[in-house]
C-alpha cells in the first residue's frame, strides 16, 4: 500500500522502563509510561490538519480534523494504561502499566454526528503506520472494539498528562479505550469504519486473540484484574516484627472489589485498605503487616466485582511477587 508517510522511526520501537516499585506517583510522569510502536514511530507535522475519516456503516461519511475536533467539547479521563504484552507470548505475566491523564473528544459525539447505521456492531480503528511485525507484512495497525463500548469513556486523544501527545504516543491524534489493553487504542489514528463483523488484520486475528482451551478464541479486550505492589521494593530487608506498610495499585476494567496480601506463598491471605476512586483509574490498596521470620516474599492478587481473580501463573494478569530480606 501506497505510504505517504514520514517515520522518525522504522520497526518495532518500544520503552518498557516502569518496574512496579518505581510507580510512586497516581498520574505516571510521561517519561515514566510504556511505550509500545510495532511497525515505527510517525514524524507528524501541523498536527492540527491532520484528518480523521469516518466511513463504513454511517449515514453520513465524514472527516474532522485535528483542529475541528479540539473546538468541539473537551473531556478528561484518568485511565489505566497497560500493554497486554508481546503478542508473540500472550501468556506471559508483565507489569507493563501506568496511570495517565488522557483529553479530547469523545468517541460517541463525533460518531453520532455521522450517524452509526443499526447493522454496525464495531468500530475498526487504522492508525497511519504501516510495515512488518513478527515477520509479516501486517498492512496499517487496524484495531476494532464492540460498539456497545462506545458510550463509555472512549476518547479521540489529543493530549496526555495536560501536554500534545508526544510523536511516540500517536501525536497528534489517537483512539484511548479505558479499561481495555492498550494495543486497542490506536495511534496516529486516521480512520474509523463502522462494521457489523471483526476486522480480519493480523492485529485482531493472529495476535491480540487469547486462544480458550475449547479451541474459541477471544479477543484482547477489557483488562482482567491486575495488582503490583509497588512498596517495600523488591530485595529489602525487613526488621522481624517491624510494622510494615505495604502498598500497590490495583485495576481492571471491572473495577476492583478487593485486594489481598499473602507474605506466605499464597496459604493464606489478609484483606487490603482499598481507597475509592471514580472511573478506570487504577486504586490504592494498602495494609498494615507485621513482618515475620522466614517470609521471603510478599504477593498480591485483586479481586474484581464480577468475582475474578488474579491467577498464580500462566496468564498476562497473574500474581507478582516481591522477594523480601527478613533479618
Ligand atoms: N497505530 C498504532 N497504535 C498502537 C500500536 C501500534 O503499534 N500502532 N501499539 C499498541 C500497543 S500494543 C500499545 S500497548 C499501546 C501503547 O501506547 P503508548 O506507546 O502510547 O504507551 O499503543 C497501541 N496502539
Ligand atoms: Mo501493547
Amino acid at each position: 500500500m501506497a505510504d505517504d508517510f514520514t517515520y522518525k522511526v522504522r520497526g518495532f520501537f518500544g520503552r518498557i522502563p516502569s518496574e512496579p516499585h518505581l510507580l510512586t506517583d497516581r498520574i505516571t510522569p510521561v517519561e515514566g509510561c510504556i511505550v509500545l510502536c510495532h511497525l515505527g514511530v510517525l514524524d507528524v507535522t501541523h498536527g492540527d490538519d491532520w484528518t480523521l475519516e469516518i466511513a463504513g456503516l454511517v449515514e453520513t461519511p465524514s472527516s474532522f480534523s485535528v483542529g475541528q475536533l479540539k473546538s468541539l467539547p473537551k473531556t478528561e479521563v484518568v485511565s489505566v494504561h497497560q500493554c497486554a504484552g508481546s503478542p508473540l507470548a500472550p501468556d506471559k505475566p508483565t507489569q507493563r502499566v501506568c496511570n495517565v491523564r488522557w483529553a479530547g473528544v469523545r468517541l460517541d459525539h463525533v460518531l453520532g454526528s455521522a450517524g452509526v447505521a443499526r447493522s454496525a456492531n464495531f468500530v475498526w480503528s487504522q492508525g497511519a503506520d504501516s510495515g512488518d511485525f513478527g515477520g509479516i507484512a501486517c498492512g496499517h495497525y487496524i484495531k476494532d472494539l464492540p460498539l456497545s463500548r462506545i458510550s463509555d469513556d472512549v476518547l479521540l486523544a489529543y493530549e496526555m498528562n495536560g501536554a500534545p501527545l508526544l510523536p511516540e504516543h500517536g501525536y497528534p491524534l489517537r483512539l484511548v479505550v479505558p479499561g481495555f489493553y492498550g494495543t486497542n487504542s490506536v495511534k496516529w489514528l486516521r480512520k474509523l469504519e463502522l462494521r457489523s463483523e471483526r476486522a480480519p488484520g493480523v492485529f485482531t486475528t493472529t495476535w491480540y486473540n487469547d486462544l480458550a482451551p475449547d479451541g474459541s478464541t477471544q479477543p484482547v479486550w477489557a483488562i482482567a484484574p491486575q495488582s503490583v505492589i509497588v512498596a517495600p521494593k523488591p530485595n529489602r530487608q525487613l526488621r522481624r516484627d517491624e510494622v510494615l506498610q505495604v502498598w500497590g495499585w490495583a485495576w481492571g476494567d471491572d473495577g476492583i472489589a478487593a485486594v489481598e496480601l499473602s507474605a506466605d506463598e499464597g496459604r493464606s491471605w489478609q484483606g487490603c485498605r482499598l481507597e475509592k476512586v471514580s472511573g478506570r483509574s487504577w486504586t490504592k490498596f494498602t495494609c498494615d503487616w507485621i513482618v515475620k521470620e522466614g517470609c521471603c516474599g510478599l504477593l498480591s492478587r485483586a479481586i474484581s466485582r464480577s468475582g475474578e481473580n488474579q491467577p498464580a501463573g500462566g496468564r498476562r494478569n497473574a500474581i507478582y511477587r516481591v522477594p523480601v530480606l527478613v533479618v
